[in-house]
């Protein structure tokens, strides 16, 4: 009989060629089809969103990366078993490869969108891996020593070798951005009619923050590359009028431009999901109007092309606050994974309830009737932005030289604005922070405060103040269903 090892090296060898081949064929499919993608997303739909938060706090930007590794490395644990158990039953490995390859292919028929061929990646690559192990158990038990380890290793190896380099080219193909990023180098940005005002002059470094450091939180395991000729925005649901607008159309309306500061209800205390930018698109309440929306409908969904929505109160989008269908982020076309070509910025609200992606349609209703994404997940249908600071200065993980140190962040109440931020330095009583210049109530603002460090360990704490005269709330709560809340605190050692 053959070896457990060389047994268990089977098993990973087809479940390595089922990966690779589905991977390969997805390009043909959908980028979406293929089974890590597709296995990948349901796991992301499914699992609690406290495991989440785990992942992005274990792997930061990277979670959808380790989600990615660690479902392969599961796959080949299992296959290493299926493999073994084969061994006494070949039955046994190829019905739990042909279970394997089920539950790929309906992963991805489930996912939005998905039509009946994304099946065919995850069945095609089960059909390899289930011919790969029948014929690789059969041919190393038949052969006598000592050619049976060669064969063995030139059947697995080939294998490998073939499965990474399929798995592989299939990545490349299906993420390159291709002639998405060529559309979109190509999109002539309008001039806006009321332009973002200037940044103003005593700002420090890190006041825009820049496309390429801005934080990106979305459910897409792939980005989705939509082109700009096809897209269209469709507005449906309890209004007197339907009716979708294209690109082309949008960009011919009048825009303005703004800073927005942009924020997760996942960030944490202290947390760097945040982010402002400057914005360029055309009022949402324009384009909402022409629909002319019924008496009640109290929320606006907005859906990606992935499937994915948030639902936004109609008021937020027609009270007159710069809420915007963006084009363009800090001067470019919206880089792909922040939402080419078009998206929704909503100053006030957190992105989860208002800053949709790749959005594609509106659906007015109410929210009685309809629950998005994140909400039968557990968090708050209703989530305007909670007052929150941050000390980014001085760094707490690296020691300090007694001597003057500037204590500086940022403070955001987006919709309100900040009047007033205020640190603690161990027992003294509370300083007012020299408050910088701020384009508007809807972006965050920086303070500094200059600090004579003495040797020992320090404990700084910020709050802040909105110009409603509320101050931020100081009780710790990281798991709030609608935003954290809690005074940041540092700990510096000054040696
Ligand atoms: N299509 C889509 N849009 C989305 C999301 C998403 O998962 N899918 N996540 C939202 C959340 S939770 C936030 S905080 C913001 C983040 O926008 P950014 O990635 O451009 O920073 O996007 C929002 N828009
Ligand atoms: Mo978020």
């Amino acid at each position: 009989m053959v070896g457990r090892g060389r047994a268990a090296v089977v098993g990973v060898t087809a479940a390595a060629v089922a990966l690779g081949a589905g991977e390969l064929i997805a390009v043909l499919t959908d980028p979406s089809s293929g089974p890590v993608v597709a296995v990948g997303g349901w796991i992301i739909d499914h699992v609690p969103e406290s495991g989440k938060e785990l992942a992005i706090t274990l792997f930061g930007t990277y979670d959808k990366v380790a989600l990615q590794i660690g479902t392969v490395l599961i796959l080949g644990a299992i296959a290493a078993v299926l493999g073994i158990a084969a061994r006494r039953r070949i039955a046994v490995g190829l019905g739990g490869v042909a279970v394997f390859g089920a539950v790929g292919a309906l992963a991805a028929v489930n996912r939005p969108n998905a039509t009946g061929v994304w099946a065919v990646p995850s069945l095609v690559g089960a059909a390899l891996a289930m011919l790969l192990l029948h014929r690789a158990l059969a041919v190393i038990a038949a052969a006598p020593q000592p050619q049976d380890r060669r064969r063995f290793l030139w059947i697995t190896g080939v294998g490998l070798a073939a499965a990474g380099l399929a798995g592989g080219l299939g990545r490349v193909l299906t993420q390159r951005p291709g002639t998405t990023e060529v559309a979109r180098k190509a999109v002539d940005l309008p001039m806006p009619i009321s332009s973002a005002g200037p940044v103003p002059e005593n700002a420090m470094p890190g006041y825009v923050t820049p496309n390429d450091t801005f934080y990106r939180v979305d459910t897409a395991l792939v980005v989705p590359k939509l082109d700009p000729k096809q897209w269209r925005l469709r507005v449906f649901g309890m209004v007197e009028q339907e009716f979708s607008i294209s690109y082309a159309e949008l960009l011919a309306m009048p825009m303005i431009e703004r800073y927005v500061t942009l924020s997760c209800v996942s960030n944490d205390v202290g947390g760097k999901l945040v982010g402002n930018a400057r914005w360029l698109g055309v009022p949402v309440k324009d384009v909402l109007a022409r629909a002319k929306p019924r008496k009640g409908a109290d929320q606006v969904v907005s859906r990606s092309s992935d499937g994915w929505t948030c639902g936004t109160p109609t008021a937020a989008l027609m009270d007159g606050r710069d809420a915007l269908l963006a084009i363009a982020m800090n001067g470019e076309p919206l880089p792909l994974e922040h939402g080419f070509p078009v998206r929704m910025v909503v100053p006030g609200l957190y992105g989860y309830v208002s800053a949709c992606k790749w959005v594609v349609e509106w659906e007015v209703t109410t929210f009685k009737a309809f629950d998005a994404y994140w909400i039968p997940r557990g968090w708050a249908q209703q989530a305007p932005i909670k007052t929150m600071s941050r000390i980014d200065t001085p760094d707490g993980r690296k020691k300090q030289k007694p001597g003057e140190i500037m204590i500086a962040g940022v403070a955001w109440a987006q919709q309100r604005g900040i009047d007033k931020v205020e640190v603690k330095i161990d027992d003294e009583p509370w300083r007012e922070a020299e408050l910088l210049g701020v384009v508007s109530i809807d972006t965050w603002r920086q303070w500094k405060l200059s600090w004579q460090a003495t040797p020992g360990e320090h404990t700084l704490v910020v709050r802040a103040t909105d110009r409603s005269g509320k101050l931020q709330i100081e009780k710790v709560e990281y798991l709030a269903d609608d935003g954290a809340t809690g005074w940041h605190t540092v700990k510096v050692s000054v040696v």
